[in-house]
């Protein structure tokens, strides 16, 4: 007989698979479907209440955040500070990472970098919006609090990734490094219940996704690719949350784009709490993720918390084609 899996019963099960494991990875996903839990409820009831509207501040990166983004930021810490797992967190939201106090005198083994709500100007209109997180194991000592080093990690050194969708149903995808899995929350029970199981990106797929307005400032090679993606017909979504754009191309196959701008000549989106999460999802799906470079986003070496990237990820075969035509346009612009 069918029998439901929820989150928790899958992480217990995974952590068993590994001899090794102490449970304290475990514990910090649960908190993290935790929090998304009691975000997602916030982002439901958001038309009802008065939480809506903008706080007179801006965020670390000078845009303008609405109220749901803090009240994410909040709960992902309140849920992660007393968890014993994490030594601290990073956020869109805060100019500097927030150390976490030790329990038992042991500081947490794990970092956190989030970007709490994503695409926090879709809220006010009732479209997707979505929370992206990143787990590290720190470099430093158990006996000392959690450093900037512990945050300025490659991608390749995730220990575990994923995202929340907050949808016409709120999904969570997560991976370890060992394939993908999705978990749609069943609000009769409030639980995460397994729904996709060892997600596979297609090959190709018939979607592309760019801020198409930016046209005239992206650079060349990347015009003549977005020609080419609509010489094919491909269809163009652009929802403005990159948790949902992605979410589509993980699913049904495409690519999606943020190119550098004459605004960000480096890119709009965060290295380390947009694009490396993302990235790692992405790769362990089997799709390829790089930035206008053709550089593999996840070996980027971050050199500050807030880092900005341009990125291209998606289905491996379109991310191939858009490699060509950085080649053919522009070769020197090519990383190492
Ligand atoms: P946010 O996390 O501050 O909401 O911004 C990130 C978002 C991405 O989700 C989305 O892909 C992009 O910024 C949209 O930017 P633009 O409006 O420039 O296309
Ligand atoms: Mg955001």
């Amino acid at each position: 007989m069918y029998r439901i899996e929820t989150l928790d019963e899958f992480i217990i099960k995974r952590q068993k698979n590994f001899s090794t494991a102490t449970g304290e990875l475990t514990g910090l996903l649960r908190d993290i479907g935790l929090a998304a839990k009691i975000v997602n409820r916030e982002v439901n009831k958001a038309g009802l209440i008065n939480i809506l509207g903008k706080f007179d501040k801006e965020n670390a990166s000078g845009e303008q955040v609405a109220k749901l983004d803090i009240y994410a930021n909040d709960k992902l810490i309140d849920f992660l500070k007393t968890s014993g797992e994490c030594a601290g967190l990073a956020s869109e939201e805060l100019e500097d990472f927030v150390p976490f106090p030790p329990r038992n005198g042991k500081y947490g083994k794990y970092v956190v970098l989030v970007d709490p709500l994503d695409g926090s100007s879709n809220i006010d209109v009732n479209v997707s919006v979505g929370t992206i997180f990143g787990i590290y194991r720190r470099i430093g000592k158990e006996d000392e609090p959690a450093s900037l080093d512990d945050f300025l990690q490659k991608g390749t050194e995730l220990v575990a990734a994923g995202y929340v969708i907050y949808g016409t149903s709120t999904i969570l995808v997560y991976s370890t490094g060992n394939g993908v899995n999705g978990f749609t929350l069943d609000p009769s029970i409030g639980e995460f219940c397994l729904s996709h199981r060892d997600i596979k990106i297609p090959q190709e797929g018939p979607y592309y996704s760019v801020n198409q307005g930016y046209y005239l400032k992206f650079d060349l090679e990347m015009r003549r690719y977005i020609d080419y993606c609509s010489d094919l017909n491909l269809r163009l979504r652009y929802i403005g949350t990159m948790v949902a754009d992605i979410h589509r191309i993980l699913f049904q196959g495409g690519v999606f784009m943020y190119p550098n701008t004459r605004k960000y000549p480096q890119g709009k989106l965060r290295l380390l709490y947009e694009c490396n999460p993302l990235s790692y999802i992405v790769e362990q799906s089997g799709g390829k993720a790089i930035n206008t470079r053709l550089e593999r986003i996840l070996e980027l070496s971050p050199e500050e918390l807030h880092q900005r990237s341009s990125v291209i990820m998606g289905s491996p075969k379109m991310i191939d084609e858009m490699k060509e035509f950085v080649l053919r346009y522009a070769p020197d612009t090519v990383g190492g």
